[in-house]
């Protein structure tokens, strides 16, 4: 349960022998030694933080904007704009106190430039194009210098032609620990960027000119069943810190235990302004820190806007809930080769006929909904993932750990097959049960539990 600090050093030190250039996949913590054991390096779902190296006491950190080929899930790619290789970019991550040196490169096709999302600085560090500074042209490189004066969840993106930029990939987050440690030790320490994407169907190339009608809603910019799981260990505190950069406000849902709100893009709240929730709403250009004692299970964690733990459909289309449609879809795909109409019984039967593979979308677009559990469909897309709690994980093992087993006589089951099953009070007489009420047979074998 406590966090290794052996494990720490020895990260620390890796990172004091970092080279200049790390490509993405060779991350390492990004901490002094000094501060070694203090707080748990910040963990990105399916990111990546940037490593630093001292020069004479100040921490350089070298963000190159640029187009990147970009996989929301299998599936479905495409030409995004982001940092350093991805979207988001990675994660800085430093401790108050710190004088942060970072060089900005720009090899986009257009000027560009970053502001520092709620960060305390001088007026000239802000990274507005135009106000506080020069535009970074094309091929040029710029540094931003500070001195870190607070702690908090923060977040960086262009401040140029920012409708076409945030659009098509550009942000990231900029985490600062406290130099006194926190208030609560935290053992798991994750940080989660919002975004949504008009990737229509069938195209590569994000369309920035779209104001809501958006097409994927994602985490660290990957769909569900992409997005990886939170994972923890029965009794760990956990923080999630999230921001939001997308168009739209995002109610987060977890299940399973309450968590406490604990800070905001104005930095961590005073302990008397916390508050116990279960959903809180992520503001556009907001950040919000969620903190719980990790309780065993699965759980989900979404969006509360349903159409945002989807992917890709048609917004402007004909409600066909109890309609019978037999005949009229194979008429109207000889016009619009893809049309799927909108479930008879509701839209859960679209998984089954597209895992089925007899109903395909246009290319690289994803399914509408996704992802199976231990239990059947998921029918989820977009912002959705799993916090998988264990009682034996290692400290900082973040590998998902598979579905959990529930123990014995925990899990809802089928006690009847009859729809007249029992005598429920009910307000009116019962309708009869609807013409076509079929119990479909179970699939045991799927279904794992202790
Ligand atoms: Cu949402």
């Amino acid at each position: 349960m406590k966090f290794s600090r052996r494990h720490w050093f020895g990260l620390a030190g890796a990172s004091a022998l970092a080279p200049w250039a790390l490509g993405p996949r060779a991350a390492v913590a990004s901490e002094s030694p000094a501060l070694a054991g203090v707080h748990a390096p910040v963990h990105t779902l399916n990111g990546w933080t940037l490593p630093y190296r001292m020069v004479d006491g100040v921490k350089e950190f070298h963000l190159v904007a640029e187009e990147i080929e970009h996989e929301f899930a299998p599936g479905c790619r495409a030409r995004c704009w982001g940092y350093n290789g991805t979207t988001p970019g990675p994660t800085i991550e430093a401790v108050e106190g710190d004088r942060v040196r970072i060089y900005v490169t720009n090899r986009l096709p257009e000027h560009t430039t970053i502001h520092w999302h709620g960060i305390i600085l001088p007026s000239g560090m802000d990274g507005v194009g135009g106000l506080s500074q020069p535009h970074i042209q094309p091929g040029e490189t710029y540094v931003y210098e500070f001195t870190l004066r607070q702690h908090g969840t923060h977040m960086y993106h262009p401040h140029a032609d920012e409708m076409v930029q945030l659009a098509v990939g550009m942000m990231g987050m900029f985490i600062i620990h406290p130099k006194d440690g926190e208030p609560e030790r935290i053992d798991r320490d994750y940080a989660i960027m919002l975004h949504n994407w008009a990737l229509h169907p069938g195209t590569y190339r994000p369309d920035p000119s779209v104001l809501q009608d958006f097409d994927l809603w994602t985490m660290n910019s990957k769909v569900f069943p992409a997005i990886a799981p939170l994972v923890a260990r029965t009794g760990e505190r956990v923080r999630i810190r999230l921001g939001n950069l997308s168009m739209w406000n995002h109610p987060i849902h977890m299940h399973g235990p309450r968590f406490v709100v604990t800070g905001g893009d104005g930095g961590r709240w005073p302990k008397s302004q916390w508050r116990s929730e279960v959903t809180e709403i992520i503001g556009v250009g907001q950040t919000r820190d969620f903190e719980f004692i990790a309780e065993p299970g699965d759980w989900a964690f979404h969006c509360h806007m349903s159409h945002h733990t989807m992917n890709a459909m048609g917004h402007e289309i004909p409600n066909t809930l109890g309609v019978d449609q037999s005949g009229i879809e194979s008429e109207i795909r000889k016009l619009l080769p893809g049309y799927m109409a909108m479930g008879e019984g509701g839209m859960g039967e679209h998984q089954n006929h597209t895992d089925s593979g007899h109903m395909r979308g246009p290319e690289n677009t994803l399914a509408m909904m996704m992802g199976n559990g231990p239990f059947g469909n998921l029918e989820m897309g977009g912002m959705f993932t799993v916090v998988k709690v264990r009682d034996d994980l290692a400290a900082g093992d973040y590998r998902d750990p598979g579905w959990y087993p529930n123990p014995k006589g925990t899990v809802s089951s089928c006690v009847s097959r009859d729809p007249g099953f029992g005598a429920p009070h009910r307000r009116g007489p019962p309708p009869g049960p609807p013409a076509d009420m079929k119990a479909a047979p179970v699939d045991h074998s799927k279904m794992k539990h202790g």
